[in-house]
């Protein structure tokens, strides 16, 4: 779903004069700057659809998508499969822990510059007790999901745009940190920011939004500003995820939440709806972390807001 976004509306309306300018349905002075493109809608049922395959891949896997397990290979050879097809230059990058392969699956778009790397991210592993679908399903699939929009609607950015499925996050960020640790001094000093997506659909949720880096933050408060959902800081998961790797290393770093076994109090279910007194996410970790356990409005939200960050921070 897309509303106007403020401070977007004006370059609506300056993509949409040349529209008419070049159809000749209007007249008047061309816009004076160049035109940012604006991020299209992220299509909620085809991240629904990447969902619906994780589930049936850890159906399919003894029940989970855990690192080590054959349920997370088969993730990531679903999701690369996917790049690979769209056009995407894609790399596997293999490490070890607690005896077991692991696996980040990076996915670069070709073109833009390659000295200004804007990135987004999500850890792909479930925990062993279930599928994990909203943690974190719902943030693989987003990123997924605006990753091939991008190749769908042939996106030029400017900066260059990288994608990220981090391996064995749920072990500490195990492979987040591998590929950071990876990087020389020099190729980190060129990711002009990471955005992290770790449970983005969560049943019960909250609209949270990291508050490591100003500009970054501010890109996703504007967002819900336009289309009317008030925010909240994101305190619950400050190094808890794939962004404090990124962090630690001095790169800008944000992300949206929308809440795990922390519980909804009455101020914010009177803001976002559903129910005080429960967990944002009561399958939080567990069994039932299924395709049942998602919002799709928050699902859609979040990937709206996902893409039109990328979308705004690459132009
Ligand atoms: N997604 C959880 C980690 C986590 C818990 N709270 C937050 C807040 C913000 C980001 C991540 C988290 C996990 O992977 O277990
Ligand atoms: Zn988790
Ligand atoms: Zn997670």
């Amino acid at each position: 779903m897309k509303l106007s976004i403020p401070g977007r509306a004006g370059t609506a309306a300056m993509v949409t004069a040349v529209t008419l300018l070049t159809t000749g349905a209007i007249t008047g002075a061309a816009p004076a700057s160049p035109l940012a493109v604006a991020a299209p809608d992220l299509l909620v049922a085809n991240v629904k659809a990447h969902l619906a395959q994780l589930q049936a891949i850890a159906t399919a896997n003894g029940g989970n998508r855990a690192h080590g397990r054959t349920g997370y290979k088969a993730s990531l050879d679903y999701a690369k499969a996917k790049l690979d097809a769209a056009g995407f230059t894609t790399t596997v990058q293999q490490f070890t822990s607690g005896g077991r392969t692991g696996y980040n699956l990076i996915a670069d778009w070709p073109g833009g510059d390659t000295n200004q790397v804007v990135m987004a991210g999500s850890h792909l592993d479930s925990v062993t007790a279930g599928a994990g679908i909203n943690d974190n399903g719902s943030g693989s699939a987003a990123v997924l999901e605006a990753a091939l929009t991008v190749s769908r609607t042939q996106y030029q950015p400017t900066k260059h745009l990288r994608f990220a499925w981090w391996g064995a996050e749920e072990l500490g960020m195990v492979g987040s940190r591998y590929y950071v640790n990876s990087l020389t001094t020099a190729n980190r000093a060129k990711i002009s920011g990471y955005l992290n997506f770790d449970m983005i659909g969560s049943p019960n949720p909250g609209y949270f939004v990291y508050d490591d880096d100003p500009t970054i933050e501010k890109t996703f408060q504007n967002y819900f500003t336009g289309i009317g959902i008030a925010t909240e800081i994101e305190t619950e998961g400050d190094g808890r995820s794939d962004h404090a790797p990124f962090k630690n290393a001095g790169i800008p770093v944000g992300g949206l939440f929308s809440g795990a076994d922390y519980i909804k109090t009455a101020a914010q279910a009177a803001k976002w709806g559903g129910t005080s007194g429960r967990a944002f996410d009561a399958c939080y970790h567990s069994s039932c972390d299924t395709t049942s356990n998602i919002n799709d409005t928050a699902l859609d939200r979040n990937g709206d807001a996902l893409a039109y960050a990328v979308w705004e921070l690459s132009s």
